[in-house]
């Protein structure tokens, strides 16, 4: 049993490994990182910074699938241990409110939420730039593409698990049309996920230097008795690139725009081959996670240098006490950020 409750289901079969002996870190990866390789399926290059949640006794991920043309789209996978994943070849066939096809140009970093009885994928699309698309479907055989639920430029978009205070909430990261140098975590409530608005700021980049440049939400934040745990990643800009490390918080449960703890190290920063050597070198990319409510037990899934999903592992104890003891809150932090 854990000390620090986590309001989520019990998840016996979630994908697991206990702390290798020795290891001093709060999250450690899974022995046979990365879990994708390069060219996983015809005309896709690489998976990477994807979504999974538990789906009839297994799991079931959208999956970002950088084809061979460059472009990003959205891939259905389906695994029984959440290790070994079968993707499908096929984009997801999005239609709009009407059945009609309503494909985006383009689709990458989905975020894959359950809310009551159905199931959303945000994501980042084109809409006269980047921007967020948002769809949902109840069978991952029809899904429904919704109004974008913001304006362009922003990124980074990931749902809630369910409402609060009567209202949808979404974490954003509004941003530019390149690289973006710069970007902060931002706060919307929308009624019906159709409007949107009550925006607050949640979280500005940080003092220390592994998320000096830009922090985006990863993972949907779990719900736990010390508040809304959150995983998210913290940039830096190096003088050969950016460096993308995981950084984990928590916000507070009924007003999440005021952050409780905030860890001022990283939980996970590119060491290992997999994480260093890719695409986009030194990305360690947090987009879910799946939780044991029963044991704490929490599976991280990462995108590893925009090449490979990787996973790691933690349990709700032990990250809630790294970031209680790793605390460096500032007063913006703490403020509603009207
Ligand atoms: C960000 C996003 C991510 C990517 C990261 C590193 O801007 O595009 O998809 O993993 O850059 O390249």
């Amino acid at each position: 049993m854990s000390k620090v409750k986590m309001f989520t289901d019990n998840l016996p079969n979630i994908p697991w490994q206990d702390k290798p002996e020795g290891f001093n870190g709060p999250v450690w990866r899974y022995s046979e990182n990365p879990i994708t390789g390069r060219n996983p399926s015809p005309g896709i290059a690489r998976i990477f910074n994807s979504a999974v949640v538990p789906y009839n006794g297994e799991f079931v991920g959208v999956f970002r699938g950088e084809q061979l043309d460059g472009i990003s789209h959205l891939y259905l996978g389906f695994s029984r241990d959440g290790i070994k994943w079968e993707f499908e070849n096929e984009k997801i066939k999005f239609v709009n409110e009407n059945g009609e096809p309503f494909m985006p140009g383009y689709a990458y970093d989905p975020r894959l939420i359950k809310i009551e009885d159905t199931y959303y994928i945000i994501w980042c699309t084109d809409f006269w730039g980047a921007a967020l698309g948002l769809a949902r479907t109840k069978d991952f055989r029809y899904f429904v593409r919704m109004e974008n639920p913001c304006m362009p430029f922003n990124r980074n978009g990931v749902l809630f698990p369910r409402k609060i205070n009567g209202n949808y909430v979404m974490l954003s990261r509004p941003s530019d049309n390149g690289h973006t140098p710069f970007g902060d975590i931002f706060l919307s409530e929308s009624p019906d996920l159709v409007y949107w608005g009550r925006h607050r700021h949640v979280m500005s980049r940080g003092r220390q230097w592994w998320q000096s440049l830009k922090i985006g939400s990863g993972a949907a934040p779990i719900e736990t008795s010390e508040g809304w745990l959150l995983f998210y990643h913290g940039v830096v800009g190096t003088c050969s690139g950016y460096v993308y490390s995981m950084g984990a918080c928590i916000l507070d449960i009924d007003n999440p725009s005021i952050v409780k703890y905030r860890a001022g190290s990283y939980v996970l920063t590119p060491e290992e081959w997999y994480e260093e050597r890719g695409f986009v070198p030194n990305v360690v990319f947090p987009c879910a996670t799946l939780n044991d409510a029963a044991t704490g037990r929490i599976a991280i899934y990462y995108g590893a240098a925009d090449s490979y999903v990787a996973l790691a592992f933690t349990t709700v104890d032990e990250i809630v006490d790294f970031i209680k003891e790793h605390n460096a809150l500032t007063d913006d932090d703490r403020s509603i950020g009207i």
